[in-house]
């Protein structure tokens, strides 16, 4: 019976990028080759992070491995995996991680043509209470600069040719967009694949979830102080909003993602900028969302028109529904004109 054979005809990741691929007949391949390297990284993070609280259980954690190396904390070991992943798959020039101060520039012999930006396990903090984390990524392509330098990542969001995350939590799933819309993959543990679960992923167009830190109300600006009120005391009789906040960027933005509604890391008296980082949690992000046909804004300005003068800049940030996000524009316009 149909019902009961196995799902033969599985969409993986992989067949998906190739099958995307196969638009562009004068490409030899290397991006398939590059996200074959991300999927890797990802695959082992989860893996990783699934260990961890065991690992935690049962002593594993802090013991020296044959190498007589100290176990390495789980974003550091996260970040070396992506590092090494990337580099030898011979398609990078300039990788930016969270983890590391400077950019790693990939040496001639294995230099590619793209730069990745990312996040190896945002959100780690969260990991010993079990809290759903995540690795964030995007990438731009690199002109053939004879020596790659840092000028070939400061580049706006809009340049971005692709951006994903991949969840950690009751299941791990790649949402990822190569500028065709944005599709969600699940982890088959039993296969080793991500298969196609959620393709063409759209966010409703208003949402009635808001996700923000309410704690740092006091130091918030006007506009978002005004918005905020307006979701818990709305004055047009609709119902007020549920507030959702789990304080992991890739499961509040996941959540928005697929239910609708706003995300907002605001900037504060005490973080002019904001806490989010522009080049590898920012622009992903917003990328995704513009790409499901919502938006992202920085309280300034579209949020991928953002030019970054350093690598590790922050920026405030709303993103998720358009209707949403367009009523939180339209209080700082207000606020700019008076
Ligand atoms: P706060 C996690 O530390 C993180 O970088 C993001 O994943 C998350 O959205 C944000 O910080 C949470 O910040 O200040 O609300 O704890």
């Amino acid at each position: 019976h149909e019902a009961d054979a196995y799902r033969t005809d599985l969409m993986t990741i992989t067949r998906f990028v190739l099958n995307e691929q196969s638009k562009y007949p004068e490409s030899r391949g290397d991006f398939t080759i590059l996200l074959s390297n991300i999927v890797l990284g990802c695959k082992f993070v989860c893996s990783a992070v699934n260990k961890a609280g065991l690992a935690k259980l049962i002593g594993l954690a802090g013991e020296t491995n044959i190498q007589g190396e100290e176990q390495k904390k789980l974003d550091v070991l996260s970040n070396d995996v992506f590092v090494k992943a990337l580099v030898s798959s011979g398609r990078t020039s300039v990788l930016v991680s969270e983890e590391d101060e400077e950019a790693t520039f990939v040496e001639s012999s294995k230099r590619g043509k793209y730069c990745v930006v990312f996040d190896p396990l945002d959100g780690s903090s969260n990991i010993d209470c079990g809290v759903s984390i995540g690795t964030i990524f995007g990438i731009y392509t690199v002109e053939h600069s004879d020596e790659p330098t840092t000028e070939d990542v400061l580049k706006p969001g809009n340049e971005m040719v692709a951006a994903g995350y991949c969840m950690y939590g009751s299941s791990c799933m790649l949402v990822l967009s190569t500028g065709t819309g944005v599709h969600g993959f699940t982890l088959d543990p039993s296969l080793g694949e991500f298969i196609l679960t959620h393709p063409d992923i759209k966010i409703p167009n208003k949402g009635n979830i808001y996700s923000v830190n309410e704690g740092n109300a006091q130091n918030w600006d006007g506009p978002t102080t005004k918005y905020v009120e307006r979701c818990k005391y709305p004055k047009d009789g609709s119902p007020a909003k549920s507030l959702r906040y789990v304080g992991s960027m890739v499961a509040d933005v996941h959540r928005t993602l697929l239910y609708g509604g706003i995300f907002l890391y605001p900037a504060d008296k005490k973080s002019p900028n904001g806490k989010l980082r522009v080049l590898y949690e920012v622009f992903p992000m917003a990328f995704l969302m513009e790409q499901a046909g919502g938006q992202a804004f920085t309280g300034e300005k579209r949020a991928l028109d953002l030019v970054p003068k350093e690598i590790h800049e922050r920026s405030p940030i709303f993103l998720g529904s358009y209707d949403d996000v367009e009523e939180i524009k339209a209080l700082y316009a207000a606020e700019e004109e008076n």
